[in-house]
């Protein structure tokens, strides 16, 4: 199937202390996302960067709270280019850090709500990102973005998510630095989490495919939200914070093209890339592969395992 894809430059650094991630638009370009794309078929826009101007917002509550006024300009300006893109193709927001996905998420939520769809959100990653803004530790607001699609309290500053994700349509795949807030908030609900225990017991194509059996019967859009710490340090190191025991390559590769085969990804994050981190330019390649593996690169064309009967087209 070819698509229509339209890249979408967020050079927003406000997340988190650490800075780089501003630079991650161009890395992927210079890393050649664009061929890549347009090579396995796909008609491919480059939309160029977004830019925000800081909201005046009320100072917040937590006072640790870092970059809020950039942190929601961003997450206007995303939100609206999420909604307005969403309908005519497959968006690609290219961070930034992950407080990207505030603006994604809320965007794509709209966009679900127009179509009354529900929308599911798969979150590749390290870390929940389940923080709110009040139970915040480091205060870095790139630690917050599920927590947001979910509806949880202490988003006012942002804009109202139109119908927030319930929990059970959220999947974790990577997981392997929790905070004690997230876990409680996570811990005994209906949220899919595949930490990094369940991946090495069963494998990390057996509950990614369950999760996607689900959104197929609900006939649901998928967000996928590809932060580069999902991936072991050792072949990613251009992200500020490396956790040891990541993805490997061939577990990545396998996600992307899973997701590829089921027909569902409506949007997609590539994000934490800090390619002032970078060895020459590896981190970047690879989050480039993995894209063109969800795009369809395939290593035979021959039909692999099928989805379960009828779930999927
Ligand atoms: C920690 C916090 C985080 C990404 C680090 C880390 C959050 N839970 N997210 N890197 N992408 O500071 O809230
Ligand atoms: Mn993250
Ligand atoms: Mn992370
Ligand atoms: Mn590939």
């Amino acid at each position: 199937m070819t698509r229509d894809i339209f890249l979408i430059g967020a050079p927003l650094d406000c997340g988190k202390r650490a800075r780089g991630c501003l630079m991650g638009p161009d890395a992927l370009r210079v890393a050649g996302l664009m061929r890549a794309a347009a090579s396995l078929g796909h008609r491919v826009t480059d939309m160029g960067n977004l830019s925000a101007a800081a909201a005046d917002v009320p100072s917040p509550a937590n006072p640790m709270v870092h970059g809020l006024a950039e942190t929601v300009g961003w997450t206007r300006v995303l939100a609206e280019t999420a909604r307005d893109v969403a309908p005519r193709g497959l968006p690609i927001f290219l961070g930034g850090d992950h407080a990207v996905s505030l603006g994604s998420l809320a965007g794509m939520a709209a966009h679900a709500r127009a179509l009354d769809r529900p929308l599911f959100v798969l979150w590749l990653d390290a870390h929940a990102d389940f923080h709110t803004p009040l139970t915040t530790e480091s205060g870095n607001l790139h630690g917050t973005p599920v927590a947001y699609a979910a509806g949880l309290p202490g988003f006012e500053a942002f804009p109202p998510i139109e119908r927030p994700v319930p929990l059970g349509h959220l999947c974790f795949v990577g997981l392997r630095s929790v905070d004690p807030p997230e876990r409680a908030a996570l811990e005994e609900t209906e949220a899919t989490l595949v930490d990094m225990r369940r991946i090495d017991e069963e494998g990390i194509a057996a509950p990614l495919r369950a999760f996607l059996e689900r959104v197929a019967a609900a006939d649901g859009l998928l967000h996928v939200s590809l932060d580069v710490d999902f991936l072991d340090p050792a072949i990613a190191p251009a992200v500020g914070t490396t956790v040891p025991g990541g993805a490997t390559f061939r577990e990545a590769h396998l996600v992307l093209e899973l997701l590829h085969d089921s027909g569902l990804v409506a949007s997609l994050d590539l994000v934490e890339l800090n390619p002032f981190l970078d060895d020459r330019g590896r981190t970047a390649s690879l989050m480039v592969d993995l894209t063109a593996s969800l795009l369809g690169r395939r290593i035979f064309d021959r039909p692999t395992r099928p989805f379960a009967a009828g779930s999927l087209a």
